[in-house]
């Protein structure tokens, strides 16, 4: 299954900030050499339809836009937030789970169904989750690889679903033009187009030493294999290094009390998180990013692995009380990570006595 949340970074801000839906909307990252310089990150679907879209100069898409146009710049770090949670709900509805943006994930499904119909209600479930629990809509793709699942996700968006059965993925890639193909980019799909290839179809025809002759060993079977939907990608369940939250404060402040306390709950959290996944850790860190939007970080590492929630917030306040003292202003937003990890139960792997 792949996972794509809808116009990401736009969705965020209509998340904080209703007002927003229905018109159309534009995230942008300004480079600051003069006001408008700069390009467009993501936009809503109502800002599409005005055709701005992902990459467009901001002076371009100004241009384009109408009266109820909101352009806003872009807050990576509350994207991150966001990003984070939907991760932890993902990560939590199957066991192999690859993040493969900020955005997206693949999750593997093989071994836990009986049918591909029972993988559709899975997604539904899914999707209803993510938008109960972090009111966001999500495209997803479900199919016999990682390849066909990503395409699939990209057929119907926005919140849609796409279920591609082993049967049917030849049609289904066939119809496309090789550009669609993921993994194919602008300088393969024109050599393939000067070469008479326009759709996967195609692209079929062509023999593998012709493929491997015009685009090298590993592209060109990367190629013969991709137009007949092959791929034996696995999902990479790549291991976390960290467990980590960060939140935005109510209002900035270096108030001790609220500090601790927001950080203790994050603290909270996050080990909860790690304890699910049977992991201890060594070292825990306090992040603020002050004011200014600088980022300041103290940790502490512990001799032994441990997974107590009491002893970890006494190491937190003393983190807190030591930051107070080292760094003056007030801070906009908080973080606690837990890192250093390993597993609790079982066997000690090689890299803990490393
Ligand atoms: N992004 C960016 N610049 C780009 C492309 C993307 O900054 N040229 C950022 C903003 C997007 C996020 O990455 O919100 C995710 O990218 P996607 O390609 O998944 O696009 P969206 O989620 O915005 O839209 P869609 O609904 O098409 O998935
Ligand atoms: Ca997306
Ligand atoms: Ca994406």
């Amino acid at each position: 299954m792949h996972v794509d949340l809808d116009y990401f970074y736009a969705q965020c801000e209509e998340l904080r900030n209703p007002e927003l839906k229905g018109k159309p909307t534009v995230v942008c990252i300004y480079s600051g050499r003069t006001e408008d310089s700069g390009a467009v990150s993501t936009s809503n679907y109502e800002a599409r339809k005005l055709g701005i879209r992902s990459g467009l100069p901001i002076v371009a898409a100004k241009r384009m836009a109408n009266s109820d146009t909101k352009f806003i710049r872009a807050d990576l770090d509350y994207y991150d937030e966001v990003s984070e949670r939907v991760m932890a709900i993902l990560r939590a509805f199957s066991g192999v789970m690859e993040q493969a943006s900020v955005d997206e994930a693949y999750l593997e499904l093989t071994g836990t169904l009986d049918s591909i119909e029972q993988a559709r209600q899975r997604a539904m479930e899914l999707k209803a989750e993510i938008l109960s629990r972090e009111r966001l809509t999500c495209s997803v793709g479900v199919g016999p690889n990682k390849l066909i699942s990503k395409m699939a996700a990209g057929m119907i968006k926005p919140d849609g679903l796409t279920v591609i059965n082993e049967e049917d993925v030849q049609s289904f890639l066939d119809q496309l033009s090789v550009g669609k193909l993921f993994g194919v980019g602008k300088v393969t799909e024109g050599k393939l187009n000067s070469m008479d290839v326009q759709t996967v179809r195609d692209l079929r025809l062509i023999e593998l030493r012709q493929l491997q002759r015009e685009f090298g060993l590993s592209m060109g079977s990367w190629l013969y294999n991709a137009c007949r939907g092959i791929d034996d990608e696995p999902v990479k369940d790549r291991k976390r290094e960290q467990y980590g939250r960060i939140v935005t404060l109510k209002e900035d402040t270096r108030d001790r009390t609220i500090l601790e306390e927001r950080a203790s709950a994050l603290l909270t959290e996050v080990i909860a998180m790690a304890d699910r996944d049977g992991i201890a850790f060594k070292t825990i860190s306090f992040t603020g990013i002050m004011e200014d939007l600088s980022t300041r970080t103290k940790n502490r590492s512990l001799q032994d692995f441990m997974s107590d929630v009491v002893m970890s917030r006494r190491i937190l306040v003393h983190l807190i009380d030591d930051f107070l003292a080292e760094h003056e202003g007030k801070l906009r937003r908080i973080g606690v990570k837990i890192s250093n990890l390993a597993e609790k139960k079982g066997q000690k792997s090689l890299s803990d006595f490393m």
